[in-house]
């Protein structure tokens, strides 16, 4: 089937075929895996859905204006109540907060910020008397430079830790251009008087890489795991893990190579091993899940980070679905729907994918994908969320997603931002003497502020977030999109979150039922089918303002609807029209 897919596919989208994937193509890829597939295993981290918490925005109870950890357990029952299973939770660790949580410098204690290790415990335990699991970032590409291990490392060139980072002495000639997130330059070799010596940080300068290619640091990781495995979460998010094993020599790279930054700076030589090490020692002693930030930069890199027989990691979580929606002009539904369609068919049989529209380092998922105007922002909420729960994959849903809230249209000057991403391109930016209007149009549109912005609970002051200042500017359509507001309207956008989480949860072909697209150069409907043991169901999803009609090519009519993100359906024959951002679940 996925083979037929591809060839239907390509019919349709000549022009989108001949910009495959470097080097390999997907007719290939199905063969060679073919040979491969195993048994789809069925497991609790496939059939879960992940509730992603951004801790600092959650739910504050000291009124410092920062979210905490008992905050967290304030809103169990409320998380409960969502029907998810699992919470991936940012990192919560000591931090200086250059990048909000993201560079650690004690990676067994709780930031004071969030609360202590007695309120983690009874935040664990708190979700675990629920049957809620608990995913945490691991952060181990780079730590915090006010890390020990870093400022041992730095303090002289014969210390123990030097060889935790990567250092490049200076009286060697400059080392190869590295290019870095974060800082303003995009410089990743920062400069360092006490040994007179480089250092290397992808991320930001606060942010120096660990050297994994010292079996120490490995170790160090791996006790790092088991700490927390040991009190019982259950499973990481592996952050920016792909960047971890580095070419030590650092040889030039080609010009221009920051565009594709995965296929340099990814899957290094050593990826695969490291990741199978950690597996071994750790990983497969515990009933545990773990998902990539990422998928390596070929469906092949995908398929050997995920396959069961690889021994890695549990799933993968590609951004191409991502890199779609990031421009200020919008997106082909064409081109989203063939991301989405080739990564099933690389994946059946052969690993586990995550489906999100939305986490930390984005914009909200209604203002990208969807439609926030007043008018069309409730039923595009929707509509995406029934996208989410109705494809293969796991799904990671967002805090604040389940209301529909949006972009901040609040933010408007640099100095609304808070992130380090935001400030610091910008400073490059200006430097560069780039256009700042188009800068900031971008920024407003795209900054990952956007999806940090206080959880709206109510529409009393702050939105009930906090008591005292918030410390990023709330969104200001708080008074309408709040939790209160919508918990007790039967058709609000949270309500329906939960039908939609319990009809997943309560059919297995929603999980692991195969898919196959429908009308796969339509630019406004995405529908698909998904089946398993001789049941089947039929997604349409209307992704435009408009009312559209099709004719379904299928051999019977669609039987009862599942759900519905609007009072009726119209179909006449084979003929469905669709309202806009309607989306209908039948069983057919
Ligand atoms: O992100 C890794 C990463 O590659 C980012 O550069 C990402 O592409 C970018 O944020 C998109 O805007 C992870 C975390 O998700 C992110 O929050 C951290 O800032 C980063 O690692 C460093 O730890
Ligand atoms: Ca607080």
């Amino acid at each position: 089937m996925p083979r037929l897919l591809t060839l239907l596919l390509c019919l349709f989208m000549f022009a989108a075929c001949t910009e495959q994937q470097a080097s390999e193509s997907k007719d290939q890829i199905a063969e060679n895996t073919a040979a491969k597939d195993t048994e789809t295993e069925r497991t609790w981290w496939k059939e879960g859905i992940v509730y992603q918490i951004y801790p600092r925005s959650f739910k504050d109870t000291n009124g410092d204006g920062v979210g905490d950890l008992r905050g967290i357990i304030e809103k169990l029952d409320y998380i409960k109540s969502l029907g998810v299973d699992i919470v991936w939770l940012n990192p919560i660790y000591a931090s200086p907060n250059d990048d909000n949580g993201y560079d650690i410098s004690d990676y067994r204690a709780i930031m004071p910020e969030f609360g202590t290790m007695e309120d983690f415990n009874e935040m664990l335990a708190g979700m675990h008397e629920r049957d809620i699991k608990l995913v945490m970032d691991l952060v181990v590409n780079h730590s915090s430079d006010e890390h020990e291990w870093f400022e041992q490392s730095r303090s002289s060139r014969d210390n123990p830790y030097r060889d935790y980072y990567h250092w490049w002495p200076a009286e060697k000639e400059k080392p190869n251009p590295r290019f870095s997130f974060f800082d303003v330059n995009n410089d990743a070799w920062m400069y360092d008087s006490t040994t007179n010596a480089y250092y290397l940080h992808y991320f930001s300068r606060k942010q120096p890489d660990l050297n994994w290619e010292n079996p120490k640091v490995r170790e160090e990781v791996k006790d790092i795991m088991r700490f927390w495995l040991d009190k019982g979460i259950d499973g990481f998010r592996m952050d920016a893990f792909q960047y971890v094993s580095k070419d030590t020599t650092f040889p030039k790279l080609p010009e221009g190579y920051e565009k594709d930054i995965i296929k340099y700076y990814g899957m290094g030589p050593n990826l695969h091993p490291y990741l199978k090490e950690l597996n071994r020692d750790v990983l497969s002693e515990y009933d545990v899940m773990t998902v990539a930030e990422g998928a390596g930069s070929t469906y092949q890199d995908a398929i050997d980070l995920v396959h069961p027989d690889s021994n890695e990691l549990n799933m993968v979580y590609h951004f191409e679905g991502m890199d779609v929606g990031s421009s200020l002009d919008g997106y082909k539904l064409t081109e989203f729907k063939k991301v989405y369609s080739e990564w099933d068919s690389v994946l059946a049989g052969n690993g586990w994918n995550s489906i999100f529209l939305a986490n930390h380092d984005q914009p909200r998922m209604v203002s990208k994908y969807g439609n926030d105007s007043p008018e069309f922002r409730a039923p595009s909420s929707k509509m995406l969320t029934t996208f989410i729960l109705s494809m293969r994959g796991t799904p990671y849903y967002y805090y604040g997603d389940e209301l529909g809230m949006t972009n901040n249209e609040a933010f408007q000057e640099i100095g609304d931002f808070q992130d380090i991403a935001a400030r610091n391109s910008y400073e490059g930016a200006l430097e560069r003497g780039e256009n700042m209007d188009n800068f900031m149009a971008h920024l407003r549109f795209m900054s990952r502020d956007n999806g940090r912005t206080p959880m709206q609970w109510n529409d009393t002051e702050h939105a009930g977030f906090t008591d005292g200042e918030p410390w990023l500017m709330l969104n200001p359509n708080y008074e309408q999109i709040n939790v209160e507001a919508q918990e007790d309207d039967p058709n609000s956008v949270l309500n329906y979150f939960r039908r939609m989480a319990q009809l997943r949860q309560e059919n297995p072909v929603l999980v692991y039922g195969d898919y196959e697209l429908l009308f796969p150069n339509h630019e406004q409907v995405y529908a698909y089918t998904r089946s398993l043991d001789g049941k089947e169901m039929l997604v349409m999803l209307n992704f435009s303002e408009e009312e559209v009609s099709v004719d379904l090519p299928l051999a019977q009519q669609p039987g009862d609807v599942v759900i519905n993100n609007y009072e009726n359906t119209r179909l006449e024959g084979s003929n469905v029209t669709l309202e806009p951002y309607q989306a209908v679940i039948w069983e057919i």
